[in-house]
């Protein structure tokens, strides 16, 4: 049985306890300010458009298991001590979490003490010399260890970047087959201004015409299979260009927004969920949950 036909038998046995909240306004949005469905009905996800005590109701009944994936390599292991200390504070409160660390430095991961029903495991991975390889080679690494792991260990993957900290509640209300983020800084652009990768030749190829948004590197998932789907088509992409000795504009987001593009995400997430100060507060941002951490570029990336 797939995955997400066992997710749906278990929903469909939920029975949820007695939920007192606003009554559902049939005659007036959410939220006029922003985009709150995409054209194949998604659901872009934005504070004040969910209830999270419903959701939460839900998935506590499906004792959901979450994974949580990060890559640590080289001097970028000084981000995973406030990385996973604010995790423990805003990510998935209460619910069955795991943190997988993904390193070429297994000592220099700090032991962080964690809530109860949340654990961490540390996995020792190759390094490459260049750094587009260290962040496209996630790819690869994610879809091996969906296939002999993750599937056995949890329901769900969260695959972010590490140079971040959680400022505020990202629960689950993130979860879905599979979603993807709004980069931050490509919010509210023409889609022809999107730095898709423009060249034909490439495997990541968006034409002018096409494209529906610009989704951030730093934060996608699913459940296991799709994101096993997703990881394998990136992969498989950047070794085809690597063949043929090219490599996309941005990367392993350059191939994740190909893959986006028609293998479109059951949900979306809003900028909230990946924001970088440099970018300001606009109004439409009530909340900033998860955040690019300032980084002596000189001195972390040598
Ligand atoms: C330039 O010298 C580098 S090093 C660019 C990325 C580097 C890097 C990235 C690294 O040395 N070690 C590492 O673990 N990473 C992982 O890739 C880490 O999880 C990081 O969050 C992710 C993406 O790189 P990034 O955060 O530096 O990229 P941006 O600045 O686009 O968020
Ligand atoms: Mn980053």
């Amino acid at each position: 049985m797939s995955q997400g036909a066992h997710a749906l038998d278990l929903l469909r046995d939920l029975k949820l306890p007695r939920i007192v909240y606003n009554h559902p306004d049939t005659g007036k949005p959410q939220r006029t300010d922003v985009l709150l469905l995409s054209p194949w009905l998604a659901p872009i996800v934005w504070n004040d458009t969910y209830n999270l005590d419903i959701l939460n109701a839900q998935l506590a009944q499906r004792k959901v298991r979450v994974g949580i994936t990060v890559f640590a390599i080289k001097k970028y292991t000084v981000f995973v001590s406030t990385f996973v200390d604010t995790a423990e504070k805003y990510f998935m409160v209460g619910h069955k979490v795991t943190y997988y660390v993904f390193t070429d430095r297994v000592s220099d991961i700090p032991m962080v003490e964690l809530a109860e029903g949340r654990q961490m495991v540390v996995l020792r991975v190759p390094t490459y010399q260049r750094w587009q390889d260290v962040t496209m080679r996630r790819m690869e690494m994610l879809r091996d260890y969906s296939r002999q792991r993750f599937i056995d260990e949890v329901d769900y993957l969260v695959c972010v970047d590490v140079d971040m900290r959680f400022s505020d509640e990202v629960g689950v209300e993130i979860l879905s087959d599979l979603f993807g983020t709004l980069h931050p800084g490509m919010y509210g652009l023409p889609r022809e201004s999107y730095t898709y990768e423009r060249s034909p030749q490439s495997e990541a190829y968006i034409p002018l015409d096409e494209g529906d948004f610009y989704y951030a590197g730093g934060f996608f998932g699913g459940n296991i299979e799709e994101v096993y789907k997703l990881t394998n088509f990136c992969h498989n992409a950047m070794m085809t260009d690597k063949a043929k000795n090219i490599e996309a504009i941005w990367h392993d987001e350059s191939y994740l927004n190909k893959f986006f593009l028609y293998h479109k995400p059951t949900k979306i997430l809003s900028p909230e969920y990946l924001w970088d100060d440099m970018f300001g507060t606009p109004a439409f941002l009530r909340r900033r949950r998860f955040l690019a951490v300032r980084k002596n570029h000189n001195e972390i990336r040598n």
